[in-house]
């Protein structure tokens, strides 16, 4: 539990300190380099082309094709590059240009159960898969891949109850801590407040499933806004109401590894299968009741 609260509160941070990212995954989980500005020396055609002795053309191109590029954003597994007129344009990573991952838990696995050395390794091989086959290869979680036991009806069943109750504690510590971090909006404090002054609010804690079970029953309501709120979290790539599978993904690749239900869970709230997860879907995944489904909740 405590993991997953730290992760949350990674997560939230980095949601709010940089909305806008395309790719939502793991950029902050997964150290990496900032690839996308420098041109691999080598790689850069114009360096190649340069004559030994033409030093003082070559210092102008290269500023040239350093600019060109400085501020041209690529998203994940794409590099920026320029043609013969020096515009701008993304093009595939090359996977082998990834720096090598350091240690096990830079690996990642694909949804077509391979390790990837890192993150960096996936983008640039779904980038190239994509254009070849385009077929659906997605980042299925944190770290090599591994045998991960089926997931029973009975303990699918859980998951949701341990989930509402972690969300809770996260928003109750963000708030807890928010004096110095800033970490909510005004919006977002006004509603955890009503939770954390609530006096019947249970306490984090390892608790039996039937505690959390009578828990969610009596205090209903205190759940309804952490479970809008974690939607309103993943949802922004872009806003729309809609969580895809990449919106997701922050989520759910560090989440599988220590929960083997996760996969299936999140399968089954898309309830329609249309492979998106729509904030009513989500909400009552959760057991938020149709009525208390509110998207102005998801502030
Ligand atoms: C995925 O790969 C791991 C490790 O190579 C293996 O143990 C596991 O059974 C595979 N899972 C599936 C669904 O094939
Ligand atoms: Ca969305
Ligand atoms: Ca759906």
């Amino acid at each position: 539990m405590r993991v997953w609260i730290l992760f949350v509160l990674c997560l939230a941070a980095s949601a709010r300190a940089a909305p806008a990212e395309e790719e939502a995954f793991v950029e902050e989980l997964v150290t990496e380099e900032p690839v996308v500005e420098e041109p691999e020396v080598g790689a850069n055609p114009v360096q190649i082309e340069v004559g030994e002795f033409d030093e003082a053309i070559e210092i102008v191109e290269d500023d040239a094709v350093e600019n060109a590029c400085l501020n041209h954003h690529c998203k994940k597994g794409k590099v920026c590059e320029v043609d013969e007129s020096n515009t701008p344009m993304c093009v595939c990573q090359d996977p082998t240009t990834c720096p090598p991952a350091e240690a096990e838990f830079e690996h990642v696995c694909g949804t077509d159960n391979k390790t990837y050395d890192s993150s960096c390794h996936f983008f640039a091989t779904k980038c190239a898969e994509g254009t070849k086959k385009g077929h659906k290869l997605h980042l299925d979680y944190v770290g090599p891949c591994k045998f991960i036991e089926p997931c029973v009806d009975s303990e699918l069943h859980e998951f949701p109850l341990r989930m509402r109750d972690w969300l809770k504690n996260v928003l109750v510590t963000l708030y807890e801590r928010d004096l110095d971090h800033n970490l909510l909006t005004e919006k977002q404090k006004l509603r955890v407040k009503k939770i954390y002054e609530n006096e019947k609010r249970l306490q984090a804690g390892d608790h039996s499933l039937d505690l959390l079970a009578h828990d969610f029953k009596k205090n209903y309501n205190m759940y309804i806004f952490p479970v809008h709120w974690q939607f309103g979290q993943l949802d922004q790539h872009p806003a729309d109401g809609y969580l895809t599978h990449s919106e997701l993904s922050p989520l759910r690749a560090p989440l599988i590894p220590m929960e083997h239900c996760t996969t299936r869970f999140f399968e089954e709230c898309d309830a329609d299968s249309d492979n998106y997860i729509a904030l009513e879907e989500w909400a009552a995944c959760f057991g938020v009741k149709e009525q208390d489904i509110d998207k102005e909740l998801v502030i």
